[in-house]
């Protein structure tokens, strides 16, 4: 006679990732900070948007930025220049872990 068994294999790969983004919202809470995650296609003009709120607001509000460029510091060379403090990140492995290294 045979039986059936039922294994359950699926679990959260991403939970460790999941774990480490609350504790980073907790902390972003704590110094009530708002962050806003601007993401686009290649070209589509998300560093020129942040180009463009420091120059209409940044007199009025702490501005910072973790800039996720793939490979060189472009992005993060734009916000330099426009005058505000900005930590670069490759983005291609453990998101989460860089940005709390980037604004902790
Ligand atoms: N006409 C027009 N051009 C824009 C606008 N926003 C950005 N651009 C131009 O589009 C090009 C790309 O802009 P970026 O801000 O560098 O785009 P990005 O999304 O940061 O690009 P990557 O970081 O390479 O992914 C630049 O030549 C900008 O001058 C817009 O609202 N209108
Ligand atoms: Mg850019």
């Amino acid at each position: 006679m045979h039986t059936v068994e039922e294994i359950n294999i699926e679990y959260d790969v991403l939970e460790a990732n999941s774990k480490l983004a609350r504790k980073n919202r907790n902390s972003l809470d704590k110094f009530k900070i708002t962050a806003f995650n601007i993401m686009g296609a290649i070209g589509s003009g998300k560093t020129m948007l942040v180009e463009k709120t420091i120059e209409r607001i940044g007199k009025s509000f702490r501005i910072g930025a973790i800039a996720g460029d793939v490979v060189a510091r472009l992005d993060a060379s734009r916000f330099e220049k426009a005058g505000i403090p900005v930590v670069g990140l490759n983005t291609m492995q453990n998101d989460t872990i860089l940005c709390k290294k980037g604004y902790g």
